[in-house]
């Protein structure tokens, strides 16, 4: 054995009792779950590494992944049912069986939907996503459409646009392209394979457009143009890109006279924001603007990844996404080598290259004739397109108590810090009929619930998961669930069965719904579990470029729309059907002239999860504050400073972080810490109409040394 090894102190063998088993790290975003080995002994796991043999991350792991063992041994794990003895919110409970458990929420679910209606009990669901398809189908098969998930802030608003503007998901052929546009992208800190991706493709020669108001990794590595638009101000840039490439001339005119619908209301709309214009709104110079309109007109091919989550969390956010789309469809780079993609739905919304049926089986028991879900009014676009609850809705509907209110919550993962002004979700949990939490922690949101369920990690349970390229993956249970705990998908199944619910499906459980909804890949279920690594399945029919083009795009029109027959069909809604700009809210300039950014990714934290983790908190001790080195010196602040915040909600102080990557005039302070919650004073009014979505990125604040 080699030195290295032996620095490493834990070797597996028959000596050490340690074996390694593959598993899988849940702790990210379902697309990017690496592979991760297990050095397990005694039952216990004693490390964690990537996997080499995981075609993902290839032996790699991030910052939070290498967290993993203290994660999911964090001193706060539940580990058996309980029941709440103290008041809401206390923390006080006692352990009682599965049995006893299941039967209180059954009974009590029950008797709340004969007293009053289904429709007064909803399903929640924050991290993880892997149980989400199954979760979302006891809602409808108790007979309620008020599902819904923490992507009422995340991902969501952006997959809206995708359907509005091309009727479904699109990718970027990333390998193939000339130019990269990467419009608020960090790969380095937030999906390491793009950054890895990225790398590959430039060292081929691939030119790369950054649109990031910081400077980050990607934007001072791999950037050609580096644009910085003020916070939320994208869709204004993007409109001026535009408006100098249909200016020129630079545009596919015969795509889009083929393929485009209201190219014409567009241009005309587009035609206000001049490089000045773009300017005077966004802050990035006139000429780096037309720069950009210029490389675009010199590459032969373009492909955009644009994030949903610093694209849209703002007042305007859907809209803003739309305009950077709209660059790709007035130069054709849609179903076309090196350009955007159509996609097909895989499974956890994800879209990995073959079909399922994954969408018939979360919506074959929508009950039709219930209640539209909660947001449905507010947010009718949302509801015309998700068929779910917006739950940025779910407070304000409980604290009506009026006769629609919902009495009954039951959540899975739920957080209540994700959400912008929290404490209402808080008082919301108090005025519950009845409320069950399954996590794996006792969080403060679970502390609030009536009956706790213990749920397991990744490491504990088996799951099945998908990749890009036709690759699958059944893992397998490192260790045994810790305790009494479950993993999510068998307690949805037990639930279903404790209620008697008219769905043998589900009844049946986890496996047998997966063997569903992939009936047609050419392996069972059984047969995919037998590989120990992820693997490429072979006869399964792949998307070709182009097909969509030929078979027909799946908007209303069959064409790629830059005004939405959606929206023209539905004026009463009072949506602009093209995508349209409008500024950032801020209540009082005056008082608050300072733009705040509320959520941008740190390598060592991912949302409420690892602030409690050693290894994690220790890359980063405090809830902090970034700001530009010009402010710093105006307002008076050094390295460490505490500073206080305040909105037009609240205040809060942390500590300061004068820093050259950030621009002057902006905040970035990073959320879900129980000490500092930024949530706590971020206005809840402030969401985008179209999709729901609160604007985290593109809040107003003003500073001062404390
Ligand atoms: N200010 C601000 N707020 C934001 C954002 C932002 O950028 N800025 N981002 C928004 C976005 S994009 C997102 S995705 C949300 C994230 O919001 P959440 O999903 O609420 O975030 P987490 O803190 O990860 O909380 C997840 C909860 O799920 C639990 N959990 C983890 N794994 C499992 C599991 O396997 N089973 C069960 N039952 N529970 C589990 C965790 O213990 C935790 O309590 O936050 C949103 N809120
Ligand atoms: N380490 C880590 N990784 C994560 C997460 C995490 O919490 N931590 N969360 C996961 C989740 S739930 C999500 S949704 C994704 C989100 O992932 P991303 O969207 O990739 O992450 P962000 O860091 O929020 O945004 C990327 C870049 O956008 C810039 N940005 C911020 N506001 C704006 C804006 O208004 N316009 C433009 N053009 N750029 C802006 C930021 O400076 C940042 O460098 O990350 C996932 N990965
Ligand atoms: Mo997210």
């Amino acid at each position: 054995m080699n030195n290295i090894d032996y620095s490493k102190g834990k070797i597996p063998g028959a000596q050490s009792g340690i074996e390694i088993r593959h598993s899988v790290c849940d702790i990210c975003t379902p697309g990017m779950h690496c592979g991760v080995d297990c050095y397990v002994k005694d039952g216990v796991i004693v490390k964690v590494e990537g996997m080499k043999e995981h075609p993902f991350n290839k032996g790699k792991l991030c910052t939070k992944g290498s967290g993993n063992r203290q994660y999911i041994y964090r001193e706060d794990r539940i580990k058996t049912p309980l029941k709440r003895v103290g008041e809401r919110g206390e923390g006080r409970f006692e352990p009682i069986s599965w049995e006893e458990a299941l039967k209180t929420v059954s009974d009590k679910l029950l008797s709340i939907r004969s007293e009053y209606s289904a429709d007064h009990v909803a399903f929640f669901s924050g991290y993880s996503k892997y149980y989400r398809f199954m979760l979302r189908r006891l809602a409808h098969s108790f007979g309620t459409q008020n599902y819904g998930t923490e992507s009422s802030s995340c991902f969501t608003a952006g997959l809206m646009a995708n359907k509005v503007n091309t009727g479904q998901a699109m990718l970027q052929n990333l390998p193939n392209t000339d130019l990269f546009l990467a419009w608020g992208q960090n790969g380095y800190f937030s999906r390491y394979p793009l950054a890895n991706s990225m790398e590959k493709a430039k060292e081929r020669g691939m030119k790369v457009i950054v649109v990031d108001p910081r400077l980050t990794p990607t934007t001072m590595r791999l950037a050609d143009l580096h644009l910085r638009p003020h916070l939320g101000t994208d869709g204004a840039l993007a409109h001026a890109i535009a408006n100098v490439l249909i200016q020129n001339g630079w545009i596919d005119r015969p795509f889009i006279d083929e393929h485009v619908y209201g190219f014409e209301a567009y241009k005309e709309y587009v035609s206000r924001f001049t490089p000045q214009e773009g300017e005077r709104l966004t802050g990035v110079p006139a000429e780096q603007i037309r720069k950009a309109a210029e490389l675009i007109h010199e590459s032969s091919s373009m492909c955009i990844a644009e994030s949903s989550a610093p694209i849209c969390h703002h007042r305007n956010g859907m809209q803003n996404y739309r305009a950077i789309m709209a660059l790709t469809l007035i130069t054709g780079n849609f179903d076309r080598k090196g350009g955007q993609i159509p996609q097909t739905y895989t499974f956890m919304e994800s879209y990995k290259g073959f079909s399922s049926y994954e969408e018939e089986f979360m919506d074959e028991k929508f009950p039709e004739e219930g209640r539209p879900a909660i947001g449905a009014d507010r947010f009718p676009l949302w509801y015309y397109l998700q068929k779910d609850m917006q739950a940025n809705d779910l407070a304000d509907n409980i604290l009506r108590a009026d006769e629609h209110s919902v009495k009954a919550l039951v959540a899975f993962g739920m957080n209540y810090r994700m959400f912008p002004q929290d404490e209402k979700m808080l008082e919301a949990f108090r005025k519950l009929d009845f409320f069950v939490a399954t996590d794996l922690f006792m969080t403060d949101t679970v502390k609030y619930a009536d009956i706790v369920l213990p749920a397991c990690s990744s490491f504990e349970r088996g799951e099945f998961k998908c990749y890009p390229g036709q690759l699958v993956w059944y893992t397998r249970p490192a260790i045994a669930p810790l305790g009494e705990a479950k993993s999510d998908v068998d307690i949805i199944s037990l639930l279903a069965t404790e209620m008697k619910l008219d769905d043998p499906l589900l009844c049946a459980g986890y496996e047998a719904c997966v063997q569903y909804i992939m009936r047609d890949l050419p392996l069972t279920i059984k047969q995919i579990q037998e590989a120990e690594v992820p693997f490429k399945l072979q006869g399964v029919p792949t998307y070709v470029i182009g097909d969509t083009i030929k078979e027909g795009i799946k908007t209303p029109t069959g064409k790629l729309e830059l005004s939405s027959t959606i929206l023209e069909n539905h004026p009463e809604w009072g949506l602009d059907p093209l995508p349209t700009y409008k500024e950032p809210y801020n209540p009082d300039p005056a008082k608050y002239p300072l733009r705040l950014c509320a959520g941008t990714r740190i390598p060592n934290g991912i949302h409420s999860r690892l602030h409690d983790v050693p290894w994690e908190r220790s890359l980063l001790q405090e809830p902090s504050l970034e700001m530009s080195m010009e402010d710093a010196q105006k307002y008076g602040i050094e390295l460490g400073d505490d500073v206080q915040v305040t909105t037009n909600i609240g205040c809060l102080v942390f500590k300061a972080i004068p820093s050259a990557t950030v621009l002057e005039g902006e905040i970035f302070i990073y959320h879900g810490y129980r000490e500092q919650d930024i949530n706590s004073i971020l206005d809840s009014s402030n969401l985008d109409p179209y999709s729901g979505f609160p604007a985290y990125r593109s809040a107003f604040c003003n500073i001062r040394r404390v």
